[in-house]
């Protein structure tokens, strides 16, 4: 690295002389100067994206908004919708925290009961023509079955706030995406403090969002152990006001019998090589559909395995049939996003199995003519027929030979 020599004093005009924002840009330019990455830029963005959501938001006052979420929402969804709702009241706009899927996850589950936050499964679509707006967080509506529908009941898309790869699926009047951020909850805190929800001490519901969020930066970057800067400073800013014993309560959550099965049941089929662990697990309830991303953390924890893979057949009540599957690496050159893509395709130019971010990714590939419940045997020829083909594809396009018939 190349190390700069410190710049000199800055001239006094280019300070706003006395006050914090003087003194914050001094501090931020002797950082630069460090060699470290600077985070100024970031942050300026930010602010900048702040004030444009604060602006769209002054002009939808007194309506009704839906935050659509993933279907199966993961903590840095659940805490980002909470942060978008609560700025939304103070411009008297408001919103439900909406999803389609499941919460199975015991850590999700007690992140919810333990904080209180309201959430809205959608099941039949009488209601979502009364919304006047909604905003995708933490998702570009690929990963949600509310998107068609909203559409459908016309409902306009006005903002997305994410930091997955761009999908390209829906448009709205406000996107702020950001592929080099760890999780959706740091950029609602930087919006945060730049002025959108500034937290007061002693304030139970600032409390409430602070510990949310903090659990989402954290889950989203395993423990802060990937976080960058950025996600530091957000869980900075926040840890004043988090509730710790509501926070811990979270963290200790165990996991279900149903996810130690799935658990189980990847250990005993997964293949490894060169250090990529690949594991099928059967069929799978849909109220079970999040011990998957469960099972591929798991297999990431044996030794030299620096990617895993674990998908399955879920079964919606006997009717609707899908494969899903995660993928988790610590590799750098693979990028899951595109590497899934690659690997799986799609139904049709531009609407892919698969997807992701940085170091974790996921995909849904629907069973159509071989969908339903039948006898045994047909069940477990189905099963064979899609884990060969999955595998064969996968371990193509890792290049590894393919060795489970040896
Ligand atoms: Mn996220």
């Amino acid at each position: 690295m190349q190390i700069i020599p410190d710049e000199p004093e800055l001239a006094p005009d280019l300070t706003e002389d006395g006050d914090m924002d003087g003194r914050e840009r001094k501090l931020r330019d002797v950082s630069a100067s460090a060699g470290a990455p600077d985070v100024s830029a970031d942050r300026d963005a930010t602010t900048a994206k702040g004030d444009e959501l604060a602006a769209l938001l002054s002009q939808h006052r007194g309506e009704r908004h839906i935050i659509v979420m993933q279907s199966f929402p993961d903590p840095d969804s659940i805490s980002s919708a909470l942060a978008h709702q609560m700025i939304c009241s103070r411009f008297d706009i408001q919103c439900e925290i909406a999803y389609d899927g499941a919460i199975s996850h015991l850590e999700n589950i007690a992140l919810v009961e333990l904080l209180k936050i309201p959430l809205l499964r959608v099941q039949d679509n009488d209601k979502l023509p009364s919304y006047q707006g909604s905003i995708f967080v933490d998702n570009q509506g690929t990963t949600s079955g509310l998107t068609e529908r909203l559409i459908s009941a016309g409902v306009p898309v006005l903002a997305i706030v994410d930091h997955h790869e761009l999908q390209n699926i829906i448009e709205a009047k406000f996107t702020d995406i950001r592929t080099d951020c760890s999780a959706t909850a740091t950029m609602y805190a930087e919006y945060m403090e730049g002025g959108l929800l500034r937290l007061e001490p002693g304030d139970v519901e600032h409390a409430r969002l602070a510990t949310a969020l903090m659990h989402g930066i954290r889950s989203e970057t395993g423990g802060l152990v990937r976080a960058d800067r950025r996600d530091f400073r957000a869980a900075g800013y926040l840890a004043e006001y988090v509730d710790l014993s509501a926070l811990l309560g979270i963290l200790s959550s165990q996991r279900s019998r149903h996810t130690m099965d799935v658990i189980h049941k990847a250990l005993k089929s997964r293949s490894v090589r060169d250090n990529y662990s690949v594991a099928g697990v059967g069929y799978i309830r849909y109220e079970d559909r999040d011990a998957i991303p469960q099972a591929a953390d798991f297999l990431m924890t044996e030794e030299y395995v620096h990617t895993a893979i674990v998908y399955g057949i879920v079964v919606k009540d006997g009717e609707r049939e899908f494969i899903v599957g995660s993928l988790r690496t610590r590799k750098p050159t693979l990028n899951p996003d595109s590497f899934l893509k690659d690997a799986l395709g799609g139904a049709a130019p531009g609407h892919y199995y698969g997807g992701g971010k940085r170091e974790a990714g996921g995909f849904e590939i629907p069973i159509g003519f071989l969908a339903g419940r039948h006898d045994e045997e047909y069940m477990t020829w189905k099963w064979r027929l899609y884990d060969e083909q999955i595998q064969r594809k996968l371990w193509a396009k890792l290049g590894v030979p393919d060795e489970r018939s040896e």
